[in-house]
């Protein structure tokens, strides 16, 4: 059996959990058109017969500007801590920048061993991906004291085309070795925590601008009642009074269109009858208090 851990890092917005997501087959990750969807460090795990490869999903690589922007950039350290490889997307539409070459030399600096990924390819042509990927040619040879990218592999997460070329060639970073999940583990996340991330998906995908970076999302509370229905009292955290008018909206018109669109996805992930309760409640500034990070699931303790 060959196992090993894949840092997944990248910019914002270009597809990093969806990646993981079609390389693990399941929704591990949330996944959304804003910048910053990702948080926390989430595992994929994905087991066949042959190999376990363990991905760690990351926050976007940004300029933290709040204590959670910390946390988020501690994350994407840790993620390297023991990686047997990463892979670095980038979004195949855009032209790459000074930024994203400095993203690239860095890690070829240090190992494991990187990977390029350009995603998005469903929306561009060969004509237009060209000229991207040859800025990136002179990476595929080692150069004094930097190595060379493994291999540069265009695809679309969202079609999955050529999500198999990266996966087998990552298979090549494995080691002889254990198993470090059960078989049929896809995360290591706990059912709360994936609850939280669905009604924050749902808040972002519906909220405009910027009151989705603000909104923290907490289960306090979950039971089964006799007839297998899940109750789920959840805690929907906002930064100031309008915002929280917002995400309620007129009669309550936004928060039961997050809700209800949460639900149907916790029903899928719990497999039974779900029923949710969601209050909204004010944390001014809490994106810089770490006490309350903590509660809403961005406490550095849990990422080691
Ligand atoms: N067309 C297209 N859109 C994609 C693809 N992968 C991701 N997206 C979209 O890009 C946005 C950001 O995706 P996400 O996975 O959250 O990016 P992350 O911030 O890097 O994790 C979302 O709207 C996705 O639906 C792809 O292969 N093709
Ligand atoms: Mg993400």
């Amino acid at each position: 059996m060959k196992s090993g851990f894949i840092a997944v890092l990248g910019r914002p917005n270009v597809g990093k959990s969806s990646l993981v997501n079609a390389l693990v087959g399941e929704k591990v990750s949330i996944v959304s058109p804003k910048a910053q969807t990702t948080r926390n460090r989430i595992t994929g795990i994905l087991t066949t017969d042959a190999y376990q490869m363990v991905f760690s999903d990351t926050p976007g690589i940004h300029a933290a500007r709040t204590r959670l922007g910390e946390y988020m950039d501690a994350c994407v350290k840790y993620s390297l801590i023991g990686a047997d490889a990463v892979v670095i997307v980038f979004d195949a539409l855009k032209k790459p920048s000074p930024v994203d070459f400095a993203l690239l030399e860095k890690h070829l600096k240090n190992s494991p061993p990187v990977y390029l990924v350009f995603n998005k390819i469903d929306l561009t042509s060969y004509e237009k991906l060209y000229p991207v990927l040859s800025a990136f040619a002179a990476y595929a040879k080692p150069d004094g004291a930097r190595a060379a990218v493994k291999e540069i592999v265009p695809l679309s997460a969202r079609s999955g085309r050529n999500v198999d070329v990266l996966k087998n060639a990552l298979i090549a970073e494995l080691k002889e070795g254990v198993l470090y999940y059960p078989p049929d583990a896809y995360t290591d996340r706990p059912e709360r925590f994936m609850i939280a991330e669905l009604v924050r998906e749902k808040a972002l995908l519906f909220l405009n601008d910027e009151i989705p970076h603000g909104i923290g999302v907490a289960v306090q509370d979950m039971r089964y009642d006799e007839h297998g229905t899940a109750h789920i009292r959840i805690d929907l955290f906002a930064e100031r009074d309008s915002h929280k008018a917002i995400i309620i909206g007129e009669g309550g018109e936004m928060l039961r269109r997050i809700n209800t669109h949460a639900r149907q996805d916790i029903e899928k992930l719990l497999g039974c009858k779900v029923y949710t309760e969601t209050f909204v409640k004010i944390r001014r500034d809490w994106r810089n208090r770490p006490n309350i990070m903590g509660d809403v699931g961005y406490d550095l303790k849990d990422e080691h």
